[in-house]
């Protein structure tokens, strides 16, 4: 990597055109930082951006006084098939406001009540199927089966749409087409000037088009049923009024609405509860104790039938998904632009609509974090350790009025899963899984699997307790 003349004043400017970004662009940043520090500009063909994983910095970044949600150049070309979704849409589009204050209600806590049956069911599916792997010895796919879950769940509670993921032997459709999106997405913004990149954009054409294609059918569904009034977000798009004008959302933007919360309900939670359990299968002594905390609720209980409370008092169970988001944050990277002119820690000139891309991982690999921020270990989010931290040293979820509106969706839906599946199996590390993170925008453990057998009466009464809840677990 070559090094010339700063764009910033103060900032390493790192010119990678000579090697392109290759197929894991947001790891090799993570590289790039760990080389040059936590605050650099990337140069990629004359195309400057510059990334931000200090503290300080994010902490004035997430000041929604002097800085905004900038829809950076990945997200740009995420808007060529989302266009105005709630993810996409510019600050200043009138669709955004619209959008957020009908749908607002959908994610607010007391409609995860709501939703807490339907993912129940789609968890019931998705133990049938291990189920049937355990009994015939046979390997399951940890990111394919939690991506199986995830889009029917957010296809059900959302939408009513059942893509019966589990039905099938191949992803649904959808998410084939939907990952290729995603990757042509990322793959665009390395292309080298003049390339022949026809077809491509051809195939992405296509995949836009079957997106667009099954959202019109979920709609139709829909529609025919005559349950246009219902309160999941389907119903909420199609008849809620807009308070400040009496207006519904338009028909096109429902369909833009529909695609982003198919994209960002499932692709982002699977790959949370993928590397949660790629870390469990890695820290015996955390998944202990994730075990004794469903034991002592469920105790041998067969087939538990969780409660929306019992949920939420899954505390530890929430800790290790919150230290694998920690790691692996797999919705990576946001970006903010300053709203004025301003100086950014006191040294880094910024006009008006200037942007910068916060590193998630990287954040959370602070000095904040403490000497060993690689280490996996759930106690760092007790109460207590929270209580102590900047609320800036954690951001999985993005930040301020553009922060993730399906945060509490996703953490109920995967705390659950995650607290049925320790219940029930004991995961085998039978290929000695090394973790590779594939990226397609988001992050998920590459070609992870795990054997399984069933946990025992006995398995459930001996858990045994490797010193103190909150013991540090073995590196
Ligand atoms: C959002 C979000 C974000 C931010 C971005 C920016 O800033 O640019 C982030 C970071 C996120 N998100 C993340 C995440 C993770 C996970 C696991 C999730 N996420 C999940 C989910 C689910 C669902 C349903 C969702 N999610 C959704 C969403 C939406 C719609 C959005 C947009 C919002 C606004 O308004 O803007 C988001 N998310 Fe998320």
């Amino acid at each position: 990597t070559a090094q010339t003349a700063p764009s910033l004043p103060g900032v390493p400017l790192v010119d990678i055109s000579a090697t392109g970004p290759g197929r894991t662009p947001l790891q090799q940043i993570m590289g790039l930082m760990r080389e040059h520090g936590s605050v650099l500009t990337r140069r990629l063909h004359g195309r400057d951006v510059t990334f931000v994983a200090d503290l300080d910095l994010v902490t004035e970044l997430a000041d929604e006084s002097r800085f905004a949600k900038a829809v950076g150049p990945a997200l740009e070309n995420v808007r060529e098939f989302a266009a105005d979704g709630l993810f996409t849409a510019y600050n200043d589009e009138p669709n955004w406001a619209k959008a957020h204050d009908i749908l607002m209600p959908a994610f607010a806590l007391g409609s995860m009540r709501t939703y807490h049956p339907v993912m129940l069911d789609v968890a019931r599916r998705l133990i049938g199927s291990w189920d049937r792997a355990a009994g015939g010895g046979r390997p399951v796919n940890i990111p394919d089966d939690m991506t199986r879950m995830t889009l029917d769940t957010i296809g059900l509670a959302g939408f009513g749409y059942d893509f019966g993921s589990f039905d099938r032997d191949e992803p649904h459709p959808f998410v084939e087409s939907m990952v290729r999106c995603l990757e042509w997405a990322m793959t665009r913004l390395a292309r080298t000037p003049g390339g022949d990149y026809a077809a491509q954009d051809e195939a992405f054409r296509t995949d836009a088009a079957h997106l667009a294609q099954v959202v019109d059918d979920v709609i139709s569904a829909r529609v025919a049923a005559g349950e246009t009034g219902t309160d999941d977000l389907l119903g909420l798009m199609l008849s809620a009024t807009h308070p400040a004008d009496g207006t519904t959302l338009d028909t096109t933007n429902i369909r833009n609405q529909v695609i982003t919360f198919l994209i960002a309900g499932h692709e982002t939670t699977s790959g949370a509860m993928s590397f949660a359990m790629y870390y469990l299968t890695k820290h015996p002594a955390v998944l202990r104790l994730v075990q004794r905390e469903v034991d002592a609720m469920w105790g041998d209980t067969a087939d538990p039938e969780p409660t929306f409370d019992e949920v939420g008092r899954l505390t530890y169970t929430r800790q290790v998904l919150n230290e694998a988001l920690r790691l692996w944050p797999t919705a990576a990277a946001f970006s903010r632009q300053a709203r004025e002119d301003t100086v950014l820690g006191g040294r880094i000139p910024l006009r008006a609509g200037q942007a910068l891309t916060v590193v998630a991982p990287m954040l959370h690999r602070q000095p904040v974090w403490g000497d060993n921020p690689g280490l996996f270990d759930p106690s760092r989010f007790t109460p207590e350790a929270e209580a102590a931290r900047s609320p800036h040293a954690f951001k999985p979820f993005g930040t301020g009025e553009r922060a993730c509106i399906g945060r509490q969706f996703a953490l109920h839906e995967a705390t659950m899963l995650l607290a049925l599946l320790v219940h029930r199996y004991r995961l085998h590390d039978h290929a000695d899984y090394r973790l590779t993170v594939k990226e397609a925008l988001t992050l998920k453990p590459d070609g992870f699997t795990l054997t399984l057998t069933p946990r025992t009466a006995a398995d459930r009464a001996h858990t045994p307790l490797p010193g103190g809840l909150q013991a540090a677990p073995d590196t």
